[in-house]
């Protein structure tokens, strides 16, 4: 089953994406598809448009557009369940210790790692990034 990631614009401009995306292999996930992305705002505020109405929407969304992110499609035994623990939670004062945002996260906005939370959003994303891919 497959899963879509975001190593973060704040993870990649700290030089953790090798490690970020080390810690996924290490824990099963194989990578189908990866791409650098610079977003703009608009395609950023299209791939959270489920936050549209919340109040961190247009923080988030100038974040996610300031500077380079790797897309990535996963695959493994219960993908989303999984990438998700190993996320750890949105805010990375309640993460786990050893999870990705425990390790890398520096706020709850500038927190690392994206991963989708249904098959629904899974769909959704990684149709969004690899649209009319062949995922390896
Ligand atoms: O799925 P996840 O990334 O763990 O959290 P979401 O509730 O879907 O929120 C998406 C994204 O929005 C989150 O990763 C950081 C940001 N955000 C925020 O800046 N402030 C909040 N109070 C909640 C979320
Ligand atoms: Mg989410």
């Amino acid at each position: 089953m497959r899963t879509f990631s975001i190593v973060k614009p704040d993870a990649v401009a700290a030089g953790n994406t090798g490690a970020i995306l080390q810690s996924l292999e290490a824990a099963g996930f194989r990578l189908v598809a990866l791409r650098l992305v610079r977003m703009t705002k608009a395609e950023a505020e299209g791939f959270y448009g489920v936050h549209r109405e919340r109040p961190f929407f247009s923080s988030l969304t100038d974040f996610m557009s300031s500077g380079p992110a790797v897309v990535v499609a996963l695959e493994r035994d219960d993908a989303i369940r999984e990438l998700r623990r190993l996320m750890g939670a949105t805010n990375p004062a309640d993460a786990a210790p050893g999870t990705v945002r425990a390790r890398f996260a520096s706020s709850i906005e500038r927190n690392a790692i994206h991963g989708s939370d249904s098959p629904e959003s899974a769909a959704f994303e990684l149709g969004y990034f690899f649209p009319g891919v062949e995922l390896g």
